[in-house]
């Protein structure tokens, strides 16, 4: 049972009861319940089996809710929710996330016009009845068109971090079939694609009956979609789809290789092939009949005379052509990190303090560790203004001087305005050791609005860090509209770096973007944009991520050692990172200071 299945099925509770209009705290006690078992770090079936006296421990999780733990850990279910879903259609849920509705809303719709789901609601827009009720009117009207005319398959696509525990606790169940050899998921997943369609589960047995048996006695499984004597497939709970095939052991390199894509990757290796008189297939790598290779991933490429390829990079955008000239690049690990670079804490709107901050990344074995709480134009969040960030300095030189790792550094995440200038005055920006900043309103600004207002922004001296580039939230809500070529430009030529957000539904920017701004000759921040202690985790999502755009750790300022990046820092505020003075001034003519 995974963290996720347990915060979804909380989610759902919390859902269901706000659509019912039931207790406000109530509702909020299930939201928190799931933001907590979504985040821990460890696994809560863990904890529930062997220290269940230890989940009443965790943030919002009182006895009520540590048995209500303990229950869908045991029994793959939670009774309270079959019980509230009786009352209220579960269809509402995904009403409910439509833009321009919410939990009341929907609860109107059902209430006023019996609308269960999107074909109901698709019924009576057509009808002309939603836009009489109250609180509705034709801007909501024009809008619910809009969503239920786009395309579902953002919402079936699960960001990669949610279908990581779902994948690995699936691979773990079926490692459990008799007779299992290899076993390991392929496709999408593998590749760490931000978000996946459907899983693949490759596998050797011994015998495919145990295994392809094993795999379909999954708790979590909804329903099967295919069964066969190597092959299966089937629906979990939480609407993804699995699919698994038993492959043998002289082919099994082939079909990883195969099975892992991407499609275009594949068809790019297979040309190849043809080109020295070989077949590629799941299979194997082939002469005429005689297979050449295919037991390992390795005896496959080798065979066509090239290095192995990380499954991260084969999306054929230049990964074939580098293996050839033996440049592939050596891409950035996860250990290699040695801080974060942007983090909240309770002076803003994180859920920790800067102490338990500051303390869980030094339990991280972090060296430098950088505190970038909000602005005042966040209202959200309650941000700092100068005062606040004056006052948050003198805490953080007070933990500096005790000289424990790691070393803060004081920054902020100031937000962009809609014109381009920054939500702080340059007197505080200039006094903050690093400054990232990001745009959270005016998201539907026209691409060259948008452009200007971050290329204007980028060009203030103090500027640092351009935080999640596209603010973009995963199945929610679309990236902004900008020329990033234009916006990258801008960048090097002010030294700014560029941050992969780590956040799950962010992730932020995606590989493309992360591609195309090293190509820049840009830098990269991996950052978690942390929200709480447990939030420090999120960082290996923005490894996957920056690995994609093919980073290496010369390209991430936060492989750096301290003192290095310390050196990199000042040489901003002494105005050395910028770039040429002609391209500055060409963009300054162009859209003023
Ligand atoms: P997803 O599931 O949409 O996130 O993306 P993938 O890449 O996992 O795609 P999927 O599940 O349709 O297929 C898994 C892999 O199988 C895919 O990455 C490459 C391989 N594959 C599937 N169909 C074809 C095909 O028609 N030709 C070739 N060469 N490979 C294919
Ligand atoms: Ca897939
Ligand atoms: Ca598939
Ligand atoms: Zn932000």
């Amino acid at each position: 049972m995974e963290n996720a299945e347990i915060a979804r099925l909380f989610r759902e509770m919390a859902d269901l009861l706000e659509i019912e209009g039931a207790n406000p705290f109530r509702v909020r006690a299930y939201r928190t319940a799931s933001r907590t078992a979504d985040t821990h770090p460890e696994s809560l079936a863990e904890m529930a089996r062997h220290h269940p006296d230890q989940l009443t421990e965790l943030p919002g999780i009182g006895e009520d809710l540590a048995q209500k733990i303990e229950e869908i850990v045991r029994t793959g279910k939670l009774a309270a929710l079959k019980e509230v879903s009786r009352r209220t259609p579960t269809g509402l849920l995904e009403l409910m996330r439509l833009p321009g509705l919410g939990p009341k809303k929907a609860k109107v719709l059902f209430d006023r016009l019996g609308v269960r789901n999107r074909s109901d609601l698709s019924r009576a827009l057509k009808a002309g009845k939603v836009g009489k009720l109250r609180g509705f009117g034709p801007k909501t009207e024009a809008r619910l068109g809009e969503a239920l005319a786009a395309p579902r398959e953002a919402e079936r696509r699960m960001p990669l971090p949610t279908a990581t525990q779902y994948g690995e606790a699936l691979l773990e169940w079926i490692k459990e079939a008799p007779g299992i050899g290899e076993a390991e998921i392929a496709g999408s997943f593998r590749r760490r694609k931000d978000t996946v369609g459907d899983l693949d589960i490759l596998v050797t047995a011994h015998d495919s009956g145990p295994v392809i048996k094993r795999f379909l006695a999954y708790p979590e499984r909804a329903e099967t979609l295919a069964e066969g004597t190597t092959r299966a497939a089937m629906r979990l709970n939480a609407g993804l789809q699995v699919d698994m095939r038993v492959l043998e052991r002289e082919s099994y390199g082939a079909g990883l290789y195969y099975f892992t894509g991407s499609k275009a990757h594949n068809i790019a290796l297979r040309r190849l092939g043809q080109e020295r008189g070989l077949k590629i297939n799941e299979y194997g790598v082939w002469r005429g009949e005689k297979r050449v290779a295919g037991r390992t991933e390795k005896e496959v490429v080798e065979a066509l005379g090239l290095p192995v390829i990380p499954p991260e990079l084969r999306e054929d955008r230049g990964e074939i052509a580098a293996a050839q000239a033996g440049k592939l690049p050596k891409l950035v690990e996860l250990k290699q990190i040695r801080g974060d670079l942007q983090t909240h804490t309770t002076s803003s709107d994180g859920r920790d303090t800067l102490a338990q901050m500051a303390k869980a990344a030094g339990e991280r074995g972090y060296q430098y560790f950088a505190i970038t709480d909000h602005t005042p134009a966040v209202r959200v969040a309650g941000g700092l203004d100068s005062a606040g960030f004056r006052r948050q300095r003198a805490a953080i030189d007070h933990w500096n001087q005790a000289a424990h790792p790691p070393t803060l550094l004081a920054g902020a995440e100031v937000d962009i305005l809609p014109d381009g200038s920054l939500d702080l005055d340059d007197e505080t920006l200039a006094a903050l050791d690093l400054v990232v900043i990001s745009t959270h309103s005016a998201l539907t600004l026209s691409r060259r609005e948008q452009t200007r207002r971050l290329v204007r922004a980028l060009q203030h001296p103090s500027v640092d860090i351009l935080g999640h580039p596209t603010a973009r939230l995963l199945g929610k809500r679309p990236p902004i509209q900008a020329d990033f070529e234009e916006v990258f430009r801008v960048a090097a030529d002010h030294g700014v770096i560029i941050e992969v957000n780590g956040q799950p539904e962010r992730l932020d920017p995606d590989d493309v973007l992360i591609q195309a701004a090293l190509g820049h000759g840009l830098q990269l921040a991996i950052s978690t944009d942390a929200h709480g202690t447990e939030e420090l985790g999120f960082m290996r999502w923005g490894v996957d991520q920056a690995r994609r755009g093919w980073a290496t750790a010369a390209s991430v300022v936060n492989t750096r050692p301290l003192p290095a990046l310390l050196a990199l820092l000042h040489q901003k505020r002494a105005g050395g990172r910028k770039g040429t003075s002609k391209r500055k001034k060409r963009v300054l003519r162009e859209v003023g200071p």
